[in-house]
């Protein structure tokens, strides 16, 4: 039987990525998927992005690839490009071949396997996949807290009656594998579990494997210091 083998966010921390693979030894058959943000931030994010699509690794969108692709977008308009890169996002961008570009704008906001959703921020119960609005769709790559009406809270804005979006989940949209919030550790709720535990700042990169009904953790330290 395939695995379903789910990498957290990744940021150009190839190195690490490598170690983990090699630790999870994929096979042939499994599934291999990223929960977005592959690129930015780490030292080697064009090398990333090459081998992911080398190894036939699929993704979600993250919102750093969203960046770019809107950026790339604004680019073919002739009026002033309202998105403004960082040295390290021009740097990716200049080295961006047009398989890679297609790649990055190929990239679906979720995938499912079965009951498993995967997504880069998060979502609210009354989020429909299969039907969202141009709103919901930003959310997702976004969520990270709401208020206790279950209102998206603007990253910053936090505070002490903020809510942390998969608290709340009630697993209608699936058993959620997500990145985006980094964290120590895997956040592991009853619906939904985190995988962001934060490689590119110098924690670990995480990855939950699927196999069966069971699953399995599976981490590296980040080399990152
Ligand atoms: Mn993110």
């Amino acid at each position: 039987m395939n695995r379903l083998i789910i990498y957290g966010d990744i940021h150009g921390c190839y190195n690490e990525l490598i170690s983990l693979r090699k630790k999870i030894n994929p096979q042939k058959d499994d599934i291999e998927v990223c929960v977005g943000d592959i690129i930015t931030r780490g030292k080697d994010s064009v090398k990333t992005l090459r081998y992911i699509q080398e190894h036939n690794i699929k993704s979600v969108l993250g919102n750093h690839e969203d960046k770019i692709i809107r950026y790339l977008q604004y680019e073919k308009q002739a009026s002033k490009n309202p998105i403004i890169l960082d040295e390290d996002e021009q740097n990716i961008v200049n080295n961006l071949n047009s398989k890679d570009i297609d790649f990055l704008m190929s990239l679906p906001l979720f995938m499912k396997y079965e009951n498993i959703t995967i997504l880069h921020g998060g979502l609210k119960n009354s989020c429909d996949l299969d039907n969202l609005t141009k709103n919901e769709k930003s959310k997702i790559l976004r969520m990270r807290y709401l208020d206790k009406n279950q209102n998206f809270i603007t990253f910053g804005k936090e505070d002490n009656n903020s809510i942390f979006w998969a608290d709340l989940y009630d697993g209608n949209q699936g058993f959620v594998i997500y990145g985006h919030q980094w964290l120590l550790e895997a956040k592991i709720d009853k619906f939904a579990i985190g995988i962001d535990t934060g490689c590119v700042y110098g924690n670990k990169l995480s990855a939950v494997v699927f196999d069966q009904a069971e699953y399995k953790l599976y981490e590296v330290e980040s080399k990152v210091n």
